[in-house]
């Protein structure tokens, strides 16, 4: 991108009011966590594929996701699943982390893996397998502390496939008591994202099937449980950004996992099908960061932005990559949007005034400020190219097939 197209474009943006020294700067700051599990191989129901390349164990993910900070800048932190990248010494994967120039984020308790808990995990009707459960989550406190993470992300696959089946009252209670008891384990400087989803696997009743019972129960809770929104988990035609923004003015929105998705929880490469609904994400958390009560534009900065997607049939990295380049475009977008002539629209309840007020900043092309952004942080101008180009893919081969799944 010559400098042209890049000074041409600071003037389009100078005219129509928009700081742009501002944009580049919360463009910097702008932080993506990439999962894990994203390095992995996936599948699914069906068959989980083999892909030739893939890490073996926790610290070859690592190793991938560095690549992923190294071109881009804006990932420096990578969440974890336990057992999925359960070591013996979590010291020592904190240390390789940093040596990588990345960090351990994330800690996800994993309670849908094992036999054990086909009937549920913490709301298991049977005591003893809600002791188990429990004693996961106090064990991924542990771990949480000793690689230095401060955030707890929760999610639950429990529920049921039939009516009757099963209490859904005394479920709720069980849950309630178990997460209490992580929460008074918690330290102080930590937070409990709590993640809910309206099926799958379960195809009656999840138990944790809406933002509105995730909300309650962090509210329960108290100040350190907050709400996930994961994309991908709503049904279809729900208006996300609304959730997003309801949450943010009760400063109980902790973070995301960011997928895309054309039908169920596809867990696609982020904005591959919906860009816009990511835009006016952004559109209301940007607004939030900008208003009059300093509470609120609190509640904004203390998002944790987190991917949560499998590639089935694509390259890992390269996906992964997409996805973080595509949540920076949208950005990136969104902060094009000019608030105050939004807020004279809607005063003068110019509704045709006021949507376009929020889509023309869409309809821009923001490759020139972003590679802009990134020659300022000294990441390549283009990092898919220049992955594409370092012999990094080709490289990984040879460490074969049948690698860690998830
Ligand atoms: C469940 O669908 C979920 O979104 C949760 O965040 C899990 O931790 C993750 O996917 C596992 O892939
Ligand atoms: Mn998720
Ligand atoms: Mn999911």
């Amino acid at each position: 991108m010559s400098d042209k197209a890049y000074a041409l474009f600071e003037e389009q943006q100078a005219l129509r009011g928009i700081d742009i020294a501002a944009v580049k700067a919360k463009l910097k700051a702008l932080k993506v966590e990439t999962p894990s599990w994203g390095y992995g191989d996936s599948g699914t129901r069906f068959k989980v594929y083999k892909q030739t390349g893939v890490p073996r164990n926790p610290f070859e993910k690592f190793e991938d996701a560095a690549q992923v900070h190294k071109l881009t800048g804006v990932c420096p932190s990578v969440a974890i699943h336990i057992p999925w990248d359960k070591v013996d010494d979590y010291a020592k994967l904190k240390q390789h982390a940093s040596d990588l120039g990345v960090s351990i984020g994330a800690v996800n308790p994993n309670l849908f893996q094992e036999d054990d808990y086909i009937f549920g995990s913490v709301t298991n009707s049977n005591a003893a397998i809600r002791r188990k459960a429990t004693d996961h989550l106090l064990e991924c406190v542990d771990i949480a502390k000793t690689v230095g993470s401060d955030v707890l992300s929760l999610w639950f696959a429990d529920g049921s496939n039939y009516p009757g089946q099963v209490d859904i009252r005394a479920r709720k209670a069980w849950m309630y008591e178990s997460l209490k008891e992580m929460y008074n384990a918690m330290s102080p400087s930590m937070r409990m994202l709590i993640e809910y989803k309206f099926y799958e696997p379960a195809f009656y009743h999840t138990d944790l099937a809406d933002w509105g019972m995730a909300f309650n129960l962090a509210n329960k809770l108290g100040p350190q449980a907050e709400v996930l929104v994961d994309t991908g988990h709503h049904p279809q035609g729900t208006n996300i950004e609304h959730i997003v923004t309801y949450l943010l003015d009760e400063n109980k929105l902790g973070g995301f996992h960011f997928n895309s998705r054309k039908y169920g929880d596809d867990d696609l490469i982020v904005g591959s099908v919906n860009p816009y609904e990511l835009f006016l994400i952004f559109y209301q958390i940007i607004d939030a960061a900008n208003d009059k009560n300093p509470q609120i534009r609190q509640a904004a900065d203390n998002i944790a932005y987190m991917i949560d997607q499998s590639h089935n049939i694509e390259r890992k990295i390269p996906a992964m990559l997409r996805s973080v380049l595509n949540v920076q475009t949208q950005y990136a977008k969104a902060l094009l949007i000019n608030l105050e002539e939004v807020r004279a629209a809607q005063e003068n309840q110019d509704v045709l005034g006021a949507e376009d007020a929020v889509r023309k900043a869409f309809e821009f092309d923001v490759t020139p400020l972003l590679k802009a952004v990134r020659e300022e942080i000294g990441v390549p101008v283009d990092p898919m190219k220049a992955y594409l180009a370092s012999g990094y893919d080709e490289k990984i081969n040879a460490r074969g097939k049948g690698g860690a799944s998830w």
